[in-house]
């Protein structure tokens, strides 16, 4: 299924007049307080975030996975809802697969598919954290960090293999996310475990093709309980090092305890040029993986204001590749994608509205009253007529889930692939 543009514009029509009132009200007062309002659009409507493969389908818990009517039971399905997903937004132009939950098996197809939708195939993620059909040796105690050679090269070659994989689509970064770790105090040796995973990403960044980068993820706990061996920016930015240039980061939203401040890590990371990828999502205790800025839009907000920060500041640091990594069990997957690509349109809006120069003066006078003032009045307002225009200018949709369901889209989905699906993958 595809979305025409005579379906937006008919879904659009009844609401373009309150529209254009919104639009010039906030505009004049944002021109009046001295922002130029269309540098700000103009941002908007370029900011693109990938989808994941594995988030067209009803995410799950270990007690239980519900399936959700009409999931996408092929590549080219997830690519269909991806496509949907950017044809209402116009800020999903990117799909991010995971392999071997995606492996193609006609590349020429998959490529002309996407092209078709506007998508590109942003970074691709590898998968040594299960193990598959037919494998030669389990990653039950570790993969990249393995005192098993056979286990640790089975996952080196995987990860090769990924890259070829992400090369045919157009790839220009693989992510590793690692699950190793250990369950219980002495299980084995934390020195051991990092020399092994380093030498690990090296050999697989030395397999990188000149234009592709490495993004390593980090996360404190969970598959493991007791200990990850990747389990802070700190351990990825020293493995990001030792790997050289074209190795960065990851920072995803889920994957540090409760408190941690995010917003300095990503400061740091930029300053350094190293902050590589994001992956967006929210939490309420650990990974949760709930819908963006449902519950902490304030703190995405101010992770926002550093990023805006680092991207104006920071040429050392290359352009961010934004991905969405969220699941929410009880949700319609495409619905929670939507409301999590308008979370971040608005928190990137409202942080492309603070007055850097005059926070710089505040810092500097020490007015920290001031500085409050300034971050908090861009995050007080309303900014949905902002993220709108931008949408609108590019042919999407006023209002994405209310066309959506306006479209009947999910009806529309089960009529083509059945009530009783499931999606491939998680
Ligand atoms: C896992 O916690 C990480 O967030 C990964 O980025 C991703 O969710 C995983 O690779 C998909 O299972
Ligand atoms: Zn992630
Ligand atoms: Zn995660
Ligand atoms: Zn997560």
């Amino acid at each position: 299924m595809q979305l025409t543009k005579d379906q937006l514009l008919s879904a659009n029509e009844p609401g373009l007049r309150r529209h254009e009132s919104d639009y010039n009200h906030l505009s004049d007062k944002l021109s009046e307080a001295g922002v130029a309002v269309e540098p700000v659009v103009d941002a908007l409507s370029k900011f693109q975030v990938a989808i994941p493969s594995w988030a067209l389908g009803a995410g799950g818990t270990r007690f239980g996975r519900f399936s959700f009517h009409g999931e996408p039971g092929t590549l080219e399905q997830k690519l269909d809802d991806v496509g949907i997903l950017h044809a209402l937004t116009q800020t999903a132009g990117a799909v991010s697969l995971h392999i071997p939950w995606d492996t193609p098996t006609d590349y020429a197809a998959v490529r002309e598919h996407a092209a078709e939708l506007g998508l590109a195939f942003d970074a691709i993620n590898s998968n040594t954290f299960q193990d598959q059909p037919g494998a030669v040796h389990s990653y039950r105690h570790g993969s990249l960090s393995a005192t098993d050679e056979g286990a640790r090269q089975q996952a080196i070659e995987h990860n090769l293999r990924v890259v070829e994989i992400g090369e045919k689509l157009g790839s220009k970064s693989l992510t590793v996310w690692l699950a190793d770790g250990t369950n219980f105090p002495g299980q084995r040796n934390f020195q051991r475990n990092l020399v092994q995973t380093e030498d690990s990403l090296r050999q697989i960044y030395a397999g990188l093709p000149a234009d592709w980068k490495l993004f390593i993820e980090y996360k404190p706990y969970e598959p493991n309980f007791y200990s990850t061996v990747i389990q802070d920016w700190g351990t990825s930015f020293l493995l990001a090092n030792a790997c050289g240039d074209r190795a960065f980061t990851l920072v995803d939203l889920g994957h540090h305890l409760p408190n941690t401040n995010i917003e300095q890590i990503v400061s740091t990371l930029m300053l350094k040029g190293k902050l590589g990828g994001f992956h967006f999502n929210d939490s309420k205790y650990g990974d949760d993986d709930l819908t963006v800025g449902s519950v902490k839009p304030y703190a995405l907000f101010l992770i926002f204001n550093e990023l805006v920060y680092g991207m104006r500041n920071n040429p050392q640091n290359p352009d961010l590749a934004w991905m969405i990594d969220a699941s929410h069990n009880v949700k319609d997957p495409l619905e929670d994608l939507l409301q999590s690509l308008e979370a971040i349109q608005l928190a990137y809006a409202r942080a492309l509205l603070v007055d850097q120069d005059e926070l710089a003066t505040a810092q500097g006078d020490h007015d920290v009253v001031r500085c409050q003032e300034i971050l908090q009045n861009a995050f007080r307002t309303d900014v949905r007529p902002l993220v709108e225009r931008a949408r609108l200018s590019r042919g999407g949709a006023l209002h994405p889930l209310g066309a959506y369901r306006q479209l009947d889209v999910r009806r529309e989905l089960v009529r083509e692939r059945g009530k009783h699906t499931v999606a491939t993958g998680l």
